[in-house]
């Protein structure tokens, strides 16, 4: 049986299957939930909705996977299985991307080139990572003169629990099961209830290639009350690692701390853009049409205050409004398409709310606004205007709220410090995007912003070494590289008296 439904066929007789223990298992309450295409609102197939025997079923495998062969693999046998991993996802690049493209809507164009090579991408760098990360050791002098040698061990942290958000499903996901494996960890994922596809479909690589049963798990649900509550209270997890919004980051850190079990989160955020006259200016506009539209806006990096220098104010605002417009809705196959749907209709009508708020604020609408008319089928799908606003109060909840959505507002600015104070003045604290050619200024800005990722002219450029997290409320700890390890291991120290 395939463990996730193809998007042709009898849809309403295809399962996706949670995947426990190395194999795919229906809920035994027959629960199920459904996955709609937000292109067109079909029904993709039926997801079977784990219960609280599901998850426990899940943690215990994982657990005994630790206590079996998965522990006994060094790092060298370890990361040459997380190579192979990442190889069967390039083997199977195409049922990767078009059970991602079936769930998100996103145009093939953007998951063939980001999505799915990150997904494979993320067991390579982290299976290179282990192998190149040396710990520390100290000598200390002892009153007998001996002395002694102290020396540190990274061990796995456990169980680790991950909750993951539908916006880049395979490469959030393994984002973080890509170091919690090549760490030696047993993982337990639950994918978003609205793109559970692309995390069951690594249950087949997994076996596949030959990862121990236990190792790799999915269940499959909502938040409360449902598989991702099941499993942030269980407690035979070690640690939780999430990304997704902000206040479901407080919910799952109230359950984290029974146990005081350890997190590592990466929530929302409303990052601004700054751009400075002496830009690159076609340069700035495609960098900032990318930050607030890529994915239909659905980026968490994604800039949703736009802060322009007045010398350039109008300029930019058309330029925007231009490429904004050049920007065809259409099916994700069609090379012509620009944007793709937002995720859900009910997303939709949170954007839309946002949409109506801003008029009713005073904005002035450069473009958008709205739904856009779509053609037969793709009518029922969950379609959605770029859209570009100025003249709001910087109070207005739409300046203040992330909207997740393909919209942003820009407002002039005079000067440098100026600039630097709005951009710092939000709750969140994730990405900024600085366009200047002044290299003085570009350090000086990037200094001053208070986020975990700065970008100088360039967007969502990743090195997968770097650290990657947030600031305030956009989250806790960092991934990426080496930081990584800090949070999927626990550090030993050996002392011996000599
Ligand atoms: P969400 O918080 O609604 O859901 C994320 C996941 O948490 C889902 O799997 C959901 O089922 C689960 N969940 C919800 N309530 C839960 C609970 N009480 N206990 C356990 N699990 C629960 O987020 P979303 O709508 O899927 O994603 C969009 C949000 O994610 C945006 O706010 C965006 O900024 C954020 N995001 C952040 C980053 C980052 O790296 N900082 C990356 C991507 C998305
Ligand atoms: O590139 C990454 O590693 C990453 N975590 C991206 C997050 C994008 C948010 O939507």
């Amino acid at each position: 049986m395939s463990s996730v439904p193809r998007p042709t066929g009898d849809a309403a007789a295809l399962r996706t299957l949670n995947f426990i223990n190395g194999e795919f298992v229906a809920a035994r309450s027959g629960k199920t939930f459904e996955n709609r295409a937000p292109t067109d609102g079909r029904l993709i197939g039926l997801v079977s909705e784990a219960g609280e025997a599901e998850v426990d079923a899940a943690v215990r495998a994982a657990r005994a996977a630790l206590a079996g062969p998965w522990g006994g693999l060094d790092i060298a046998q370890r990361s040459e299985m997380l190579y192979a991993v990442a190889d069967e996802i390039n083997r199977r690049f195409d049922d990767f991307l078009q059970a991602e493209v079936a769930d998100t809507g996103k145009p093939l164009s953007l998951a063939s080139h980001i999505d799915i090579p990150r997904g494979a991408a993320n067991f390579k760098i982290f299976a290179d990572v282990v192998k190149n990360v040396p710990t520390e050791a100290f000598q200390m002098a002892t009153p007998d003169g001996k002395g002694a040698l102290n020396y540190a061990l990274r061990v796995p942290k456990g169980v680790v629990g991950v909750i993951c958000p539908w916006n880049l499903p395979l490469l959030l996901m393994t984002w973080k099961v890509g170091p919690a494996l090549a760490c030696g960890n047993a993982v337990v994922v639950k994918p978003s209830e609205e793109t559970p596809s692309t995390a069951t479909l690594l249950g087949e690589v997994m076996n596949k290639v030959g990862v121990p049963k236990g190792v790799y798990n999915v269940v499959h649900g909502f938040g409360p009350g449902s598989a991702g509550e099941f499993l942030t209270r269980h407690a035979g997890v070690d640690a939780i690692t999430f990304t997704g919004e902000t206040r479901t980051g407080t919910a799952i850190m109230k359950a984290a701390a029974e146990g005081t079990r350890a997190v590592s989160f990466e929530l929302g955020g409303k990052n601004a853009g700054i751009v400075f006259a002496d830009c690159d200016f076609d340069a700035a506009v495609e960098g900032i049409g990318r930050a607030a539209f890529a994915n239909c806006g659905q980026v968490c990096l994604g800039t949703e205050r736009v802060y322009v220098e007045l010398a350039i104010f109008e300029r930019f605002v058309q330029a925007l409004k231009a490429r904004a417009e050049g920007m065809k809705p259409g099916r994700p196959e069609d090379k012509a398409t620009g944007i793709g749907p937002l995720i859900s209709q009910e997303h939709r009508n949170k954007v839309l709310s946002y949409y109506k708020k801003a008029v009713a604020d005073g904005a002035t609408v450069v473009t958008g606004g709205g739904v856009p008319d779509m053609p037969g089928e793709l009518k029922n799908g969950s379609w959605i205007q770029p859209t570009i606003w100025t003249g709001l109060p910087e109070s207005s909840a739409v300046i203040r709220e992330e909207i997740f959505g393909p919209c942003c507002h820009i407002r002039p600015f005079d000067a440098e410090d100026e600039a630097v104070a709005l951009a710092n003045d939000t709750p969140y604290g994730l990405a900024t995007t600085i366009w200047t050619t002044n290299l003085a200024r570009a350090h000086r800005v990037a200094a001053k912003i208070d986020v975990g990722i700065c970008w100088v002219n360039s967007w969502f450029l990743r090195d997968l070494r770097t650290p990657f997290g947030g600031s305030k409320e956009s989250g806790i700890g960092r991934e990426g590289g080496v930081h990584s390890l800090e949070f999927y291991t626990e550090l030993r120290n050996v002392c011996i008296k000599l």
